[in-house]
């Protein structure tokens, strides 16, 4: 199976833990836009669910393929939380915000009561850090904070550049209006103390790290769908 197939096959095995009355967080990136086309299907058929999606890309596909939307104003308390990640370890501690859509996927993840991830194979690692850690700043003095985050990280395993996210010649905004700094630590082995220095400096909004949200991954590899339980 190629990697869209595969993000496919995860989708729709998360679909199979979604029954109408639910409540659910829709998430942003490639699989699972693969989840909402098969969700839609669904509720073309009578499946009777609320959505809440974690970025006006999704919330834009959602409303494109009739999948009933609402907010989390209106509903904040979900039922299940269904999204994608850029690395996930054996803890299911994640990776995420690759999508730049990690603010309201963490907001909405913890709304919810379960948070499913899917995922191809290729996402899955031993240890966190392969992948550059998003980390979301406020626009108002973001020099200073790119430098502290610098520092801080530094003393935690930075290994590479922090990179202010760009799209094309311009930084990359978030649907929260933050910018994005992009932070290579190649390893992450105490994922909190790294979470816990980052929320110390004044200006990070949030970052990518996701510790203790998932409560169970389905991955889709060579050998058929396997299910990961926190
Ligand atoms: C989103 O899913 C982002 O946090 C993450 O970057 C992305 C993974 O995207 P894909 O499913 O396209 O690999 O939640």
């Amino acid at each position: 199976m190629d990697a869209r197939q595969l993000k496919v096959e995860a989708a729709r095995a998360a679909l199979s833990h979604v029954s109408s009355g639910m409540r659910l967080g829709i998430g942003t990136g490639t699989t699972a836009d693969e989840f909402v086309r098969l969700l839609a299907e669904k509720v073309a058929t009578g499946l009777a669910v609320i959505g809440v999606p974690t970025s006006e890309r999704t919330a834009a596909l959602c409303r494109e393929l009739g999948v009933p939307l609402s907010t989390l104003e209106e509903t904040p308390e979900l039922d299940l939380t269904i999204d994608g990640a850029d690395e996930i370890d054996p803890a299911l501690t994640l990776i995420k915000g690759g999508g730049g859509a990690l603010l309201r996927e963490k907001i909405v993840a913890a709304a919810s009561e379960r948070m499913i991830v899917i995922a191809d194979q290729s996402k899955m690692v031993e240890t966190l850090g392969r992948f550059p850690l998003p980390i979301e700043v406020n626009k108002f003095g973001l020099r200073a904070t790119e430098i502290a985050v610098g520092a801080a990280a530094a003393s935690l395993g930075l290994v590479g550049p922090v990179t202010l996210r760009m799209t094309g010649s311009q930084p990359f905004v978030t649907d929260g209006g933050h910018f994005i700094l992009d932070a290579s630590f190649g390893r992450i082995p105490d994922t909190r103390a790294l979470s816990n220095a980052l929320f110390a400096i004044p200006g990070v909004v949030e970052h990518g790290l996701f510790i203790g949200l998932a409560s169970a991954a389905i991955i889709a590899g060579g050998d058929g769908i396997q299910t990961v339980h926190a």
